[in-house]
């Protein structure tokens, strides 16, 4: 098997050429990649906290050595390049593209699986760095809000966020109460701590924020005291000061973004990031989106009026 036959097989097209390549060269993992079964793989699914109807799908759809040879071949060297860089931080990692739907559940799941193999290898190293056995299944769960994010978005089961993921799974990324913080470094090499705000967990109540932006400094300088960073890193929709326009002094996101000091000059396009958080958004007319909320309706005016949403990267100390 090469990664032509994989292309041509899995319908790739000129998706994933170069990534293919890649996996080509790199080959097998060291060790046997072993996906879970039966209620095995239920249990573990309920703690990634995967929606009941998915974790139904993703164990039926399981891909099979014998079965799914040509899936088994990507699946062991996805599996291969990301458990590589374990701890690695600065490899640019994204995991592959999604594998086309025709294929039915077993593709759309396909970076399920990826994680699911790769368990094992992140839990021995966030034992290796001391990390507690709930914050390593904290950070984990990252993928069951992932696949209810599909879900909603497309309106079937899949996964297609594993870029991000390869953060969690190579143990990079750490959810402390509301908030996770992944190990970064800025332009000039200065140790920093990229700041993310998953969807799971409610509204960003300034305690429940204060909470976790205390436990970041504590929690890296015990597990990674080499690394040292004194402060936080972000770059999102959060920190667009057109939201002023539009969000009264009663938003937690107006209040919180205050500390923040933008650290570009320049921000980037932010439409599809603000409409991707707010909405998950799929390409509807914009006035088919709901209109619930002071943001949802901000987002859509500012869009019809034609105007663009911008992305800032901002910066803070850490406490
Ligand atoms: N969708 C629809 N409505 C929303 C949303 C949303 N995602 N978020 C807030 N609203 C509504 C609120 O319900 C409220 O409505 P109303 O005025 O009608 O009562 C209004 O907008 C104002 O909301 P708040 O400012 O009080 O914000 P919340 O605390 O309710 O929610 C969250 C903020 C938790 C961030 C929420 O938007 C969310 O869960 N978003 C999805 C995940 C996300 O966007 N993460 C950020 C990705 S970028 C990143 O992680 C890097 C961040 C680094 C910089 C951070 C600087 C502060």
């Amino acid at each position: 098997m090469d990664s032509k036959t994989v292309s041509s097989e899995l319908k790739l097209g000129e998706m994933g050429t170069a990534w293919l390549s890649g996996l080509d060269e790199l080959g097998p993992p060291p060790e046997p990649v072993r996906l879970p079964r039966g209620d095995e793989a239920h249990d573990l699914l309920r703690r990634l906290q995967v929606p009941e109807l998915d974790a139904k799908e993703i164990v039926e759809a399981a891909p099979d050595p014998d079965r799914d040879p040509v899936l088994w071949w990507l699946l062991e060297r996805a599996h291969h390049e990301i458990v590589r860089h374990m701890g690695d931080f600065g490899a640019k990692l994204r995991g592959g593209p999604p594998l086309p739907y025709e294929g039915g559940a077993t593709a759309r799941y396909f970076h399920v699986y990826v994680f699911l193999a790769t368990i094992p290898a992140v839990r021995r190293f966030h034992a290796s760095r001391d990390i507690p056995d709930a914050t390593s299944w904290e950070t984990l769960a990252q993928l069951g809000e992932m696949v209810a994010v599909h879900r909603r978005k497309y309106g079937e089961g899949g996964m297609n966020s594993q870029w991000w993921l390869t953060y969690h799974l190579r143990g990079i990324v750490y959810r402390l109460g509301r908030l996770e913080f992944s190990l970064a470094t800025g332009g000039d090499g200065t140790p920093l701590l990229g700041m993310h705000i998953p969807e799971t967990g409610g509204p960003l109540l300034p305690d429940v924020y204060g909470d976790s932006m205390r436990r970041a400094r504590p929690f890296f300088d015990r597990h990674f005291p080499e690394h040292g960073a004194r402060a936080a890193t972000g770059t999102s929709w959060l920190l667009d000061p057109q939201l002023a326009e539009y969000l009264t002094d009663k938003s937690h996101i107006m209040q919180l973004r205050r500390d923040w000091t933008l650290t570009e000059a320049e921000p980037r396009d932010g439409d599809d990031s603000i409409l991707e958080f707010v909405f998950r958004y799929n390409g509807q007319p914009l006035d088919e989106l709901p209109q619930r909320s002071s943001l949802e309706r901000a987002v859509v005016a500012h869009l019809k009026a034609g105007r663009h949403w911008q992305e800032w990267t901002g910066r803070i100390e850490l406490p």
